[in-house]
C-alpha cells in the first residue's frame, strides 16, 4: 500500500494548481458576479488535455488516470469551481459515457472532438419532474423507421446553452420503467432541439445551467448508444463516476476555504497579535485541515478503485457525501474566520460557500449518496 503519488500524477497536480491561480484566478470574481461562461478559459483547459483526460489518446483524450482527473478536477475547483463543474461533466459524464458505451463510429464522430476539447458536451437526465427519482422520465423517443423522434423538456443541465452535443436519456416505453430508458447522442443545431431557460444561480454562476426543450427532434437511430433500453443502467454507471468528479471538486473547494483561512490568519491582527495564535482559531483550522484531509483520502480511494478495475460505486457515493459536506462546512468556518470580510465578495469565500452547497445536490444529493451506499451494504 502507498499513498504517494506517482510522477505522472504529481506534474498533473502542480500544472493543474499552477495554471489555476495564473490563468482562472483573475477574473473568477467578475465571472461569478455576471454570470460569465469561461470560454476563453475552458479553451485553455483544453489545451493543458483537461477536458478529456481518461479517454484513451486514440479517440483525443490525455489517456491518463482517474487519480490524476481527480487530482486536476479538485486544483481547478481550488480556484474556480464554475470551470470545476464544466470541466466535471464533459470528463466524467460525457466522455466516459461516450468512450465506454459508444460504437466505434460514435466515437469516431464525437468523443474525438469532444476529449480533445474543440466541442463541449452536456449530460440530460434529469427533468421537471425527475430529480433523485431519476427514472420516471417524461422525455418521450418514439421510434420511427430508422430514427427516433423526442419530445420533453429537461432541467438543470450543466453546459446545457454551450454544449456542441448533448447526450439525452429519454423513454422509449413508459411502461417499462427503468427498462424502457435509452441514451441519444443530439447534436447542438438539429431541429426541434433549443434552449428553453438560462437559470440565476446561488453559485456556480459562471457556469450554464439551462433547461432544454424537445420538440419533435428527429434523431437517428445511430445515435443511440448502446440497445434500448439500456440507457438508465447507462446513466446510473455514468454517474458513478461522474460522482468522483463532483467529490474531487468538493475537495478543491475545501481546500480554498482551508487555505484562504490560514493566510487570512497569519495577517489579520486582534487583540495585538494575528489571530492565528488565538487558540480558538487554531481549533477551527485543525478541525477543517482533519476533515478536508479525510476527504483527500475518499476522492483518491474512488479514483483508485475505478483505476484498479475494481468496483467504485459506493466509494463514489461515499467521497461526494463526505466531501461535499466538508465543502461546505469548511466555507461556513472559512467566513467565521475572517469575520465581516468573510461576508463581502472581495475576499472571496463567501463564493466558496455558494458553489459549495451544490455538490450537496448535482449528480445525486446527499440523501442519494446514503440510499446507493445503504443499499451496498444491505445487499
Ligand atoms: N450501476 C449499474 N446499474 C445500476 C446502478 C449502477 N450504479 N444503479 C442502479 N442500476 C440498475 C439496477 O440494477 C436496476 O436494474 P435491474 O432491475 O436489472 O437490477 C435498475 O438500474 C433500476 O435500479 P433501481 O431499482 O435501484 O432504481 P431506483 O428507481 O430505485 O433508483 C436510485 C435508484 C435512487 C439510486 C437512482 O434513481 C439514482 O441514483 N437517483 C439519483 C439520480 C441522480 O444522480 N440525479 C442527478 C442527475 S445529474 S445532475
Amino acid at each position: 500500500m502507498t499513498f504517494a503519488l506517482t510522477e505522472t500524477q504529481e506534474m498533473i497536480r502542480t500544472t493543474a494548481r499552477s495554471f489555476a491561480e495564473e490563468q482562472l484566478a483573475p477574473g473568477a470574481i467578475e465571472r461569478d458576479e455576471h454570470s460569465t461562461f469561461p470560454a476563453e478559459q475552458v479553451r485553455a483547459m483544453a489545451e493543458l488535455g483537461f477536458m478529456g483526460m481518461m479517454v484513451p489518446e486514440e479517440w483525443g483524450g490525455a489517456g491518463l488516470d482517474t487519480v490524476s482527473y481527480a487530482l486536476a478536477e479538485a486544483e481547478i475547483s481550488r480556484v474556480d469551481a464554475s470551470c470545476g463543474v464544466i470541466m466535471s461533466v464533459n470528463n466524467s459524464l460525457v466522455c466516459y459515457g461516450l468512450n465506454e458505451f459508444g460504437t466505434p463510429a460514435q466515437k469516431n464522430a464525437f468523443l474525438k472532438d469532444l476529449a480533445s476539447g474543440r466541442k463541449l458536451g452536456a449530460f440530460a437526465l434529469s427533468e421537471p419532474e425527475a430529480g433523485s427519482d431519476a427514472s420516471n422520465l417524461h422525455t418521450l423517443a418514439q421510434k420511427d423507421g430508422d430514427h427516433y423522434i423526442l419530445n420533453g423538456t429537461k432541467n438543470w443541465t450543466t453546459n446545457g446553452s454551450t454544449a456542441d452535443l448533448v447526450l439525452v436519456m429519454a423513454s422509449t416505453d413508459r411502461s417499462k420503467g427503468p427498462k424502457g430508458i435509452s441514451t441519444f447522442i443530439v447534436p447542438k443545431g438539429t431541429p426541434g432541439f433549443t434552449v428553453a431557460k438560462k437559470e440565476k444561480k446561488l453559485g456556480i454562476r459562471a457556469s450554464d445551467t439551462v433547461s432544454l426543450s424537445f420538440t419533435d427532434c428527429r434523431i437517428p437511430a445511430a445515435n443511440r448508444i448502446g440497445e434500448e433500453g439500456a440507457g438508465f443502467r447507462f446513466a446510473m454507471k455514468t454517474l458513478d463516476g461522474g460522482r468522483i468528479g463532483i467529490a474531487a471538486q468538493a475537495l478543491g473547494i475545501a481546500q480554498a476555504s482551508l487555505d484562504a483561512s490560514l493566510s487570512y490568519a497569519k495577517e489579520r491582527k486582534a487583540f495585538g497579535r494575528p489571530i492565528a495564535e488565538l487558540q480558538g482559531i487554531q481549533f477551527k483550522i485543525a478541525e477543517m485541515a482533519t476533515q478536508v484531509e479525510a476527504a483527500r483520502h475518499l476522492v483518491l480511494k474512488a479514483a483508485w478503485l475505478k483505476d484498479s478495475g475494481e468496483p467504485y460505486g459506493t466509494a463514489a457515493a461515499m467521497a461526494k457525501l463526505f466531501a461535499s459536506r466538508v465543502a461546505v462546512e469548511s466555507a461556513l468556518e472559512a467566513i467565521q474566520i475572517h469575520g465581516g470580510y468573510g461576508y463581502v465578495q472581495e475576499y472571496r469565500v463567501e463564493r466558496y460557500l455558494r458553489d459549495a452547497k451544490v455538490t450537496e445536490i448535482y449528480e445525486g444529493t446527499s440523501e442519494i449518496q446514503r440510499i446507493v451506499i445503504a443499499r451496498s451494504l444491505l445487499r
